[in-house]
């Protein structure tokens, strides 16, 4: 502190994820000095921490990938229909070389804190490692998913055996063969984890507290034919995806769930489950926005869970009641439900019998003790909010960004936040983001804030800042727009409440992807309306 930065460069990004990797792409074209901080000692961000068994991506590869390079998308060969973890972090790493981007890049370094200088107009940022950079602008790529959340069980640390988070699964030496295993969470995460960990173990418990709704994944290789006609129509199948509500050109019903007939309803939502992933909430148009559409169909995967659970008792336990379909983010598996069928799995709900302590053998719930070996936090992260607040910004006056958030987020299109100039927040709370195919909102942030800092030198402007009452109007607009869906009505990540004590506010902005490009280049269009820009 009170030390002279003692480098001054144009841009600091935060993260070599996808985000990080395509805004420094950007800003070595547009010639500015760019250093990328990145806490894991490799590129991939998501994707090289969430290694645990059965990681792999909700969105079809070829949806999933960049579409900024035509001659990337036409050398690159994805394998599957959804990409494992190690698919895209194999991607994620060709892109690095392909681009020459790690040069930039200052690996096993984590950002601690950023402060904005109101006189200089530039931020101070310093690193664990106890550098100073001076930048003018800080853009945060760090991930709406990238801080674990994991609960503080009393007696943790007496466990003699093994404990593990999915999200900072260990690169090596995991085995997890003929042991006893307990898995806390029932998340995308878990549900994808818990069918290849009960592969290996002796036993798997899995301590559940909420079901979730899952739809089979029909995950398959991709033919060679069909990998040849995605590339020659790669052009089109991206525009649609920019354009769509999603991020992800599925096809949608533009039919009401209630216009047709029960057996018609019965035909389609069977179609879809046919179809599996991503496609089930594009069955009809009002799945998440009309609780009567919306239970025909939680109703008929309550119904698919019967069928594939043999033991009704389980079954029951596993069907979900306490929240709409697809208004906590679904899930998407392969042998999930029927994983519940083995010998060598059992299902405990921790709602009814909650979990009390981790003892030096096991998990004590109030009713039982259960001995286990390894014990799995599935139990997901400090979504959208905990990993910015982890970067300690200070703004103008020394204002904490956590403080200006303490009752919930507030940002211009998710992009900035007024009393923070030049902080860029790539997928940041507000954007559509996280309910979207993450690459296409990803690209669509990383242009954005391109054109605008080109715009800025163009210009000569030095500070850019949202005025408050744009952000004001935005902030409501965020809200409105959820109000008129059934997001709202669960205990979902999208609201903070699945971390005790976290404000309950809907942070994504629900208004669709296509929708909303829209909206962020007219603003661009018009001089960036709503922003300050000064010399
Ligand atoms: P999620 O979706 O937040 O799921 C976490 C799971 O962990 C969920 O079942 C939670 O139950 C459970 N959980 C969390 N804390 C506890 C405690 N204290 N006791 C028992 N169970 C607990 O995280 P994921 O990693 O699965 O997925 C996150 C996103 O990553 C996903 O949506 C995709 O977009 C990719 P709860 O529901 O809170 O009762």
């Amino acid at each position: 502190p009170g030390g002279v930065p003692i480098s001054q460069l144009d841009v600091v990004v935060v993260g070599a994820g996808f985000s990080g990797l395509y805004m420094l792409y950007r800003l070595r074209e547009l010639g500015l000095s760019t250093r990328v901080f990145e806490a894991g000692e490799g590129v991939g961000g998501t994707w090289y921490w969430n290694r645990y068994p059965g990681a792999r991506c909700d969105s079809p590869s070829v949806h999933y990938s960049y579409s900024f390079s035509p001659e990337l998308e036409q050398e690159w060969e994805w394998t599957e229909k959804y990409p494992t973890q190690p698919e895209i972090l194999r991607y994620l790493n060709h892109v690095a070389d392909r681009f020459d981007l790690c040069r930039n890049i200052q690996f096993n370094t984590r950002v601690v804190a950023a402060s904005y200088d109101d006189v200089m107009k530039r931020w101070t940022i310093q690193t664990d490692r106890g550098e100073r950079m001076s930048a003018r602008y800080l853009i945060t790529a760090v991930g709406c998913l990238s801080t674990p959340n994991a609960p503080r069980f009393n007696g943790l640390d007496s466990f003699k055996g093994e404990v593990y988070h999915t999200g900072r699964w260990p690169h090596e030496g995991v085995d997890l063969t003929g042991k006893r295993i307990g898995v806390i969470g029932t998340g995308s995460t878990g549900i994808q984890a818990i069918p290849r960990i009960a592969r290996q173990a002796a036993h798997v418990t899995v301590f559940q507290r909420t079901p979730n709704y899952s739809i089979p994944a029909r995950n398959r290789p991709l033919e060679p034919e069909e990998k040849a006609s995605i590339k020659e129509n790669y052009r089109r199948l991206r525009q649609m995806d920019r354009e769509s509500p999603a991020g992800l050109s599925i096809s949608y019903n533009p039919q009401s769930a209630l216009a047709v007939s029960p057996e018609e309803r019965q035909r389609r939502f069977e179609e879809v489950w046919q179809i599996g992933g991503t496609q089930m909430l594009g069955a009809f148009s009002d799945i998440v926005v009309n609780l009567e559409a919306n239970t025909y169909m939680a109703d008929f995967v309550r119904a698919k869970i019967g069928e594939m659970v043999h033991n009704p008792e389980v079954a029951k336990k596993l069907m979900p009641h306490d929240h709409p379909i697809g208004t906590k983010r679904i899930c998407i598996d392969t042998e999930y439900y029927e994983t519940y069928n083995r010998e060598n799995v059992s299902l405990v709900d921790v709602r009814t019998s909650p979990i009390q302590e981790i003892t030096p053998k096991g998990l004590r719930t109030q009713d039982a003790e259960y001995e286990l070996d390894v014990i799995v936090f599935a139990t997901g992260f400090d979504a959208m909010t905990g990993s910015l607040f982890n970067l300690n910004i200070r703004g103008k006056n020394g204002e904490a960004l956590k403080e200006k958030w303490a009752t919930g987020p507030r940002t211009y299109l998710g992009l900035m936040s007024a009393g923070f100039p030049n902080l860029f927040m790539i997928t940041g709370p507000g954007s559509p983001s996280v309910l979207s195919n993450m690459t296409t909102s990803i690209e669509q942030h990383v242009e954005w804030i391109t054109d605008c800092i080109r715009y800025m030198q163009e210009h000569h402007f030095s500070q850019l800042e949202p005025k408050m009452e744009a952000e004001d109007a935005w902030v409501a607009h965020v809200n409105e727009v959820a109000n008129q869906t059934l997001y709202p009505l669960a205990n979902s990540w999208y609201l903070g409440a699945n971390i005790p004590g976290k404000v309950r506010i809907f942070m994504p902005y629900v208004g669709g992807v296509g929708n909303y490009r829209i909206k962020c280049q007219e603003i661009a269009d018009e001089g960036y309306k709503g922003f300050t820009l000064s010399a």
